[in-house]
């Protein structure tokens, strides 16, 4: 690697881009880690030559490491491209390779789940009770009429039957549909109404933060009021008890998780799926409108998840595996359910508030248990961090061993605060970059990559990237351009569901033959890469994709508003909170008198938090006359979004673009 030259000179104390843009620190992998690499530097470069000789041969090989019905006739189909079929021909299951296989092998009895309830309370299951407990759950979903193709929505907390849910539902070739907990009774209809379940799996609530919070109200609220195609298909609402609280029950319809599965036998069919057939639909906040159903399939998806994971974490026997993440984001399918289970590893899932009952809590878990690899979000890292080193440093961590990071850009001060006190200086901290949309890791280093706190590196053998300008000119090093994918992976989206033109132009006529991701970034002259945000309308709010277009439109059903933009403001805990500029119909009071009441602004906020769940975070309200607007009548975002940021607008022009 070159010496570093300063690439700019941000002054003390700015933002997180600016000291991303001055960061110069690298970290050199410790022999010890290099040494017991499943993947050594040497094997990198191989893997690498081989990829750019032999790309499909690369993926093939990749392929031929976990089990099949039937193998495939070409690796890649692209004959319908963007439409792009991996492992045309084969047949297969993912739950196959997650559970089934490991029941034949020495993993039988190995630890396949650790869960800790907030309370405190924990469950433990071995691959082979995994295994029963989905069978089980798999025979009385088939019992109810669900099977191949149909869609089952589960709305949990994490707990161990959302793990089993999702695995029984793949199982028997239904669609799983995972809808955080948290979100509101509109947002799980608007989600209920694209999916059209014919099972949604709940429950009756969770703890958090040292509360009960209820969940079934919100899954009745939400069926209540979704349209008719979609109440035709729903057949059954299974509740998992989890709570001590009264919980109303429709006779026919609803039907406790305990009594749905009690009678079943424990084994049941893998069925044989088409690798196309699809594995789940996620939905993720894009530029405009609703939510999009992001549609998985069972072949490629397995392959790339299971290949990814073992890479970057170099997974041992004797792993325990806690990936923070909610099952409900494409984070917890990928590496807390799917990835982990494919490779015989012991995963953890913790239902609860990291910080309760005190900030320890996380190394408490960590310490408890013995995780090995910890695989975190930075808005978490920086909420702990607020506590000082006090916290980690009653807790010995000695057990862990890799450190990882996603979901948004973390800063170098959090990096280097992160493989200090949690790392001990002793754990590379992999920080990796990827989407709903790719499922599996794309742009990631390895544990024996030299490192650049803040840089997500280079991509994985396999991917190629690069960063571009308007016209697809590759970017000098050093300047910020588009994110693209230049050749499809085997995880990748297969479409968006019910809307496949949306799929083809939101993600392939930007750039054609491209695959556009929606990031700006840039590549430093060692060609290590910096992601530096959205190009787009979408907020990264403590990680989470929420579209300025949602919150827009749920702040607009608000009766008083007449008008209103939303724009991502930088904050220091959750990088980044929803700012609202609001124009009010002309019969509500003054804007004055609300200044100084502060009522409407809290009355919007609230508004919107009912509308969407606890996610939409808008920490300020700002009243206006009217809202500035191009001459096509459109408004202008980036020019609110400078004057809230303190930037000039002239400096925005490779960090957003209005599209
Ligand atoms: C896995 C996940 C995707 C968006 C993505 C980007 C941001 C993810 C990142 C990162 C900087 C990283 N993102 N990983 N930004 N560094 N390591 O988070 O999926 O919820 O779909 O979000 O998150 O902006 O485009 P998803």
């Amino acid at each position: 690697m070159s010496a570093k030259q300063p690439l700019c000179t941000a002054p003390e104390g700015s933002g997180t881009l600016d000291t991303l843009l001055c960061e110069e620190r690298v970290f050199r992998p410790m022999p010890r880690i290099v040494a017991e690499a499943n993947m050594n530097p040497q094997d990198v470069a191989i893997a690498r030559a081989r990829a750019e000789s032999d790309w499909l041969g690369f993926w093939e090989e990749a392929a031929e490491e976990l089990s099949w019905f039937r193998k495939w006739d070409a690796v890649l189909d692209d004959s319908a491209a963007p439409f792009y079929r991996w492992f045309a021909g084969a047949r297969c299951n993912i739950v196959y390779n997650a559970l089934d296989r490991h029941i034949e092998t020495a993993n039988k009895n190995k630890l396949a789940l650790i869960w800790e309830g907030e309370p405190g309370d924990t469950r433990k299951l071995t691959y082979y009770e995994l295994y029963r407990e989905v069978n089980k759950a798999a025979n009385a979903l088939r019992a109810a009429g669900i099977g191949k193709g149909d869609r089952v929505l589960i709305h949990m907390p994490p707990l161990p039957e959302t793990v089993i849910a999702m695995l029984a539902a793949a199982k028997i070739g239904a669609v799983h549909s995972v809808v955080f907990g948290g979100f509101s009774a509109r947002s799980l209809r608007d989600r209920i109404n694209d999916a059209t379940p014919a099972a949604i799996i709940t429950a009756d609530g969770f703890y958090r933060n040292g509360r009960v919070i209820t969940l079934k109200g919100t899954v009745d609220a939400a069926v209540a009021k979704c349209s008719g195609a979609a109440a035709a298909v729903l057949k059954k609402v299974v509740v998992v008890h989890r709570v001590l609280v009264e919980t109303a029950m429709k006779e026919d319809r609803d039907v406790w998780y305990h009594d749905f599965v009690r009678d079943q036998p424990d084994e049941a069919f893998t069925e044989s799926l088409d690798a196309a057939h699809p594995l789940f639909i996620l939905y993720t906040s894009g530029t405009t409108g609703a939510p999009k159903g992001i549609v998985h399939a069972h072949g490629g998806y397995m392959v790339g998840v299971n290949r990814t994971l073992d890479w970057v974490f170099d997974l041992k026997p004797t792993d325990i595996f806690w990936c923070t993440a909610d099952p409900a984001w494409i984070t917890g399918h990928s590496y807390v359910v799917y990835g982990p289970l494919m490779a015989g590893t012991t995963t953890l899932l913790y239902e609860g508030h990291p910080l309760y009952p005190e900030a320890g809590r996380a190394w408490s878990v960590v310490q408890r248990w013995g995780v090995t690899v910890l695989y975190t979000v930075p808005t978490l890292i920086r909420m702990l961090m607020r506590f000082g080193r006090q916290n980690p440093d009653r807790h010995t961590l000695g057990t862990l061993r890799l450190l990882g990071t996603v979901g948004e850009p973390i800063s170098p001060e959090a990096w280097t605060w992160f493989h200090k006190h949690i790392g001990r200086s002793r754990c590379p901290v992999l920080d990796t970059w990827w989407q709903t949309e790719t499922g599996m890791f794309m742009i990631s280093p390895l544990p024996v990559s030299l490192l650049k706190p803040g840089s997500v590196t280079r991509p994985l053998p396999g991917v190629e990237v690069d960063v571009v300008d308007e016209s697809g000119a590759p970017v000098p090093h050093g300047q910020g351009g588009y994110l693209v994918i230049k050749k499809p992976w085997p995880a990748m989206l297969t479409t968006i569901f019910n809307d496949p033109e949306a799929y083809r132009r939101l993600y392939w006529e930007r750039f054609p033959g491209w695959y556009f991701s929606g990031d700006v970034a840039r590549k430093d002259e060692d060609g290590y890469l910096w992601i530096q945000g959205r190009a787009d309308d979408v907020m990264l709010i403590a990680g989470h994709r929420i579209g300025t277009a949602e919150l827009e439109a749920a702040l607009a059903s608000h009766p008083a508003v007449a008008e209103c933009a939303i724009v991502g403001v930088p904050d220091e805990i959750r990088g980044e909170v929803a700012k609202a500029f609001v124009v009010l119909h002309d019969d509500q009071p003054p804007v004055a008198t609300m200044m100084m009441t502060g009522e409407t602004d809290q009355d919007l906020i609230e508004h919107a938090r009912r509308e969407l769940g606890p996610v939409a975070v808008i920490r300020e309200v700002e009243f206006r006359s009217a809202l500035p607007k191009n001459k096509n009548g459109k408004i202008m975002r980036r020019l609110l979004r400078a004057e809230s940021t303190g930037q000039s607008t002239g400096d925005l022009s490779t960090l957003s673009t209005d599209i």
